[in-house]
């Protein structure tokens, strides 16, 4: 199975999935890497890696409509099976959406419904919240909507600022992510526009594991 991995920044997560892949333990093999930016010091990873790379500069594009095109022409050229979004930053069409529609998964740093969109950790210290952490789940043309499948619960601190709580769910990002794209590559893992099959059972609510506790089989 061939994925492709969007990324627009730092590309952490994009590192857990090659140290996976490197360790056997992915289960597809990444056949590319594109950055929404030029800058982004993720591509430098991949490079490293010896992962295809490719720019699709957003700020290139007159709309979202032409980034999107551009975008799958370049997924599609590689013959991608998964679309992996890892800390990537522009919102995509809904007939982007619906091409990969049961195959792109992302990595969101909150227990979504809770949430969506930026700045999360500042915004759940800012709200006072108690737990935190991060999701995996499918993207649906909802922005942070799609059906959750794996979650890791972070408990806030009263002394945490937005990095040292960015940093202990980062940590965690990198044990689920990888561990959802393997179910996927076993094909235990089927996605559909609302809900998510594992083993063959729909998900009644996401799997949830706190962060010192092992990953669910
Ligand atoms: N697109 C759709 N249709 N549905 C989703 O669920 C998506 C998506 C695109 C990206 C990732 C998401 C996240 O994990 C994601 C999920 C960007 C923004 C955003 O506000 C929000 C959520 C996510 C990604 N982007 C601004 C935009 O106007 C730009 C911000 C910037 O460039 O700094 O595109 O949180
Ligand atoms: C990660 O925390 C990811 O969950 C988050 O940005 C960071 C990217 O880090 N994603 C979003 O906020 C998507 N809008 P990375 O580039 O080191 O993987």
């Amino acid at each position: 199975m061939r994925a492709v991995v969007l990324i627009s920044g730092r590309g952490s997560n994009l590192q857990a999935l090659l140290a996976a892949q490197r360790g056997g333990e992915l289960g597809v093999k990444i056949v590319g890497v594109i950055s929404s930016r030029d800058d982004a010091p993720g591509l430098r990873r991949a490079a490293a890696a010896g992962c295809r790379v490719a720019v699709v500069d957003a700020t290139r594009y007159p709309g979202r409509a032409a980034f999107d095109a551009a975008l799958s022409e370049q997924i599609d050229a590689w013959q991608a099976d998964l679309v992996l979004l890892a800390g990537f930053l522009r919102i995509f069409t809904d007939d982007f959406v619906i091409r990969y529609q049961n195959r792109m998964l992302n990595i969101h740093p909150s227990l979504l419904p809770a949430l969506r969109g930026l700045h999360t950790h500042r915004r759940a210290i800012a709200e006072g919240h108690t737990e935190h952490g991060c999701s995996v789940h499918a993207v649906t043309p909802e922005l942070d909507g799609g059906p959750v499948i794996l979650q890791a619960r972070v408990a806030v601190r009263a002394e945490d600022d937005e990095q040292t709580l960015a940093e202990r769910v980062l940590r965690q990002e990198h044990r689920i992510y990888p561990h959802v794209v393997r179910w996927f590559a076993d094909g235990r893992l089927q996605l559909n526009p609302d809900s998510v099959i594992l083993d063959g059972k729909p998900l009644a609510r996401p799997l949830q594991v706190r962060a010192g506790d092992p990953l669910p089989d």
